[in-house]
């Protein structure tokens, strides 16, 4: 398709659009709306919002150019069997994966909780991965899509930053993947740890990706309008 120039850091990189994909990593109501899994590990999801707006942005301009845009979901079998006890036998009995809330049974595949946002609502030809775990390549057929269309780079958006954003990057740069993360289109409940996971994620020369922001983005993006 077409070339980029895209401040990031630690340095500017050239992307071919073409072999470009746009990951939105877990923006579910469970996550990000009141009643969900995040409210109930006793987080204040309203610190979620703000990547929202930029996300969307994003999402909207690559949608225009034609770039693949991927979306995933965290989230268990009705029968649980595909959680780890550890990870059920977190929290209060009643608030945990499984348990039924104002949105349906808590991170459960088919709820209402489970499913994405209505601001970033997958398009019918946008592929949704279903994953078990904190990494969207874990137990997925997600490389396996990325190498059949012959994506090498990640623009990567979602929540939260310091757990799924990082733990999938960290997996797509082991397999060969350039993961160039969107400041502003994640969030976490933990300001702090937003900023560390950012941190972690460009220190040493971008040792796992580069870092930046949608503005920086849209902007090369609208070079090609
Ligand atoms: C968490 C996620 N935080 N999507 N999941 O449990 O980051």
């Amino acid at each position: 398709m077409a070339r980029l120039t895209v401040e990031s850091e630690p340095a500017p990189l050239s992307v071919d659009t073409g072999t470009a994909a746009l990951l939105i990593i877990d923006m579910q109501r469970d996550f990000l709306e009141p009643g969900g899994f995040g409210e109930a590990l006793g987080n204040d999801v309203s610190r979620l919002q703000a990547a929202v707006p930029p996300c969307r942005e994003v999402l909207f301009a690559a949608r225009k150019i034609g770039m693949l845009v991927i979306h995933t979901r965290e989230g268990h079998r009705a029968d649980l069997s595909d959680a780890p006890p550890l990870k059920v036998e977190r929290g209060d009995p009643n608030n945990r994966i499984g348990a039924r809330g104002p949105m349906g049974r808590i991170l459960i595949r088919g709820e209402p909780g489970h499913d994405i946002i209505p601001e970033l609502y997958p398009l019918r030809d946008e592929p949704v991965i279903d994953k078990p775990g904190k990494g969207a390549f874990y137990q997925t057929d997600l490389e396996l899509m990325l190498r059949n269309r012959g994506i090498d780079t990640l623009f990567v958006c979602g929540v939260t930053t310091e757990v799924c954003v990082n733990t999938t990057v960290r997996e797509a740069n082991d397999r060969g993947f350039r993961c160039i993360v969107l400041s502003d289109c994640c969030a976490s409940y933990f300001p702090q740890f937003h900023e560390a996971g950012l941190a972690m994620i460009k220190a040493q020369g971008g040792i796992f990706g580069s870092v930046t922001g949608s503005k920086p983005l849209l902007k090369s993006l609208a070079t090609l309008a």
